[in-house]
């Protein structure tokens, strides 16, 4: 009898898989979306988790799945996932997604969540005062928007319309130049989704830094105060570094880190973009509004900082989670530390950090997770 073809089994972790921006399941990934964020909406995290999980594993396979069948052998595909799948593949959509998108409350939650500085929180807040429109939350009285949700309404069509690489790329030069100017040997690097190969984004997210360490401290408020005088500024929200070197490891090896970084609307100038900006029609104004996030961490930081703003945030999840379960280590945008050894493991490339966890090194295209 002919020997079976060695079965190569998809890793449970993301950042053991390599997932570009080619999406062959896209309809399967898009339902389970659709599912994880009501889940997110009623707070019920583990199975949001789990749709997210199971849409992570279909994104990192090289051709549509064509029968429950074939899902045999995956990761992270429960009952429930499966289910959805069969459904979708014998009506081509999902009576429960459908369900879902039709729903009121889901829709004035997404809706609400769409808007700069608005979390799942505050949209539930509005939602339970009867409000359901952009109209009714500006026109109710005793709602007080901060400064960043009022940016968010001021500038919602630009901001909620994707980003593209020519505009990432005139971003780009704004801050070089402004980041250069202020520091003649800074380093700038693009991070985020258009570091993994995106076409288009919500934002657009950089590292800047100097080689001096220290240095780095003051650069991220003379960049704002830079941009700020050629009036490109249309929101600014700085929060100071945090980062305190002796406080590591963290019990809570977060998300979040402690380096300095800001929260910015840019105003780009059509002029700026190679092409020209995508107006939609009967638009004549000849700017956009463009979300951009700097992070600037001490240069000893730079590789944890670069591998954990690269993302996807499964593929950041599943790092620290494959560190955790399977290395006893502990990884964050800080640092990575050795339970066993009880030490803290250098890096200066995501490569050594990669090495460290004894993972095949995957390139930022391939972390679409
Ligand atoms: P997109 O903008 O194209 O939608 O995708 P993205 O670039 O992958 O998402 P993002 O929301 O811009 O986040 C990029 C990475 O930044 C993500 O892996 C999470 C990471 N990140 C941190 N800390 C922080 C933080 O404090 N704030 C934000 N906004 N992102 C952070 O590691
Ligand atoms: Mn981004
Ligand atoms: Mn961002």
């Amino acid at each position: 009898a002919p020997k079976a073809a060695p079965v190569n089994k998809v890793s449970q972790y993301a950042c053991q898989r390599r997932t570009t921006t080619e999406n062959y399941n896209k309809i399967f990934t898009d339902a389970f979306e659709v599912l994880a964020e009501n889940y997110e909406f009623n707070d019920i995290e583990g199975r949001c988790l789990a749709f997210r999980r199971a849409a992570s594993v279909l994104k990192s396979l090289p051709s549509a799945v064509q029968c429950v069948e074939a899902t045999q052998d995956l990761p992270c595909l429960g009952e429930h996932t499966k289910a959805v799948m069969k459904e979708i593949l014998q009506y081509g959509r999902s009576f429960e997604v459908e369900k879902i998108l039709s729903d009121l409350r889901c829709q004035t939650l997404k809706l609400f969540t769409s808007v700069f500085g608005v979390g799942p929180k505050t949209a539930e807040k509005w939602y339970r005062r009867g409000l359901r429109s952009f109209s009714d939350v500006l026109a109710e009285p005793s709602i007080h928007l901060n400064r960043m949700q009022q940016s968010g309404f001021l500038h919602y069509g630009d901001i909620s319309r994707a980003v593209s690489k020519a505009e990432a790329q005139a971003v780009g030069n704004i801050i070089d130049e402004a980041v250069h100017v202020i520091t003649p040997n800074a380093i700038l690097a693009l991070t985020g989704g258009f570091r993994r190969g995106k076409d288009f984004g919500h934002d657009v997210d950089f590292i800047v830094t100097t080689p001096e360490l220290g240095q780095e401290e003051s650069l991220l408020i003379d960049v704002i105060d830079y941009l700020k005088k050629q009036g490109l500024l249309l929101f600014t929200d700085h929060q100071a570094s945090t980062f305190d070197i002796s406080k590591l490891p963290s019990h809570k090896f977060e998300a979040m880190d402690h380096f300095a970084k800001c929260f910015l609307i840019l105003r780009l100038e059509s002029s700026q973009v190679e092409g020209g900006l995508q107006r939609s029609e009967g638009d004549s104004r000849n700017w956009r509004a463009v979300r951009v996030d700097l992070v600037s961490p001490p240069m000893d930081r730079y590789a944890f900082t670069q591998l954990g703003w690269t993302g996807s945030r499964m593929f950041e999840r599943d790092l620290r989670r494959f560190a955790r379960l399977e290395r006893q280590m502990l990884l964050d945008n800080h640092a990575l530390y050795d339970k066993t050894k009880k030490e803290f493991l250098t890096a200066t490339t995501e490569k050594d950090i990669f090495d460290h966890l004894g993972l095949e090194y995957i390139e930022p295209w391939q972390r679409n997770a």
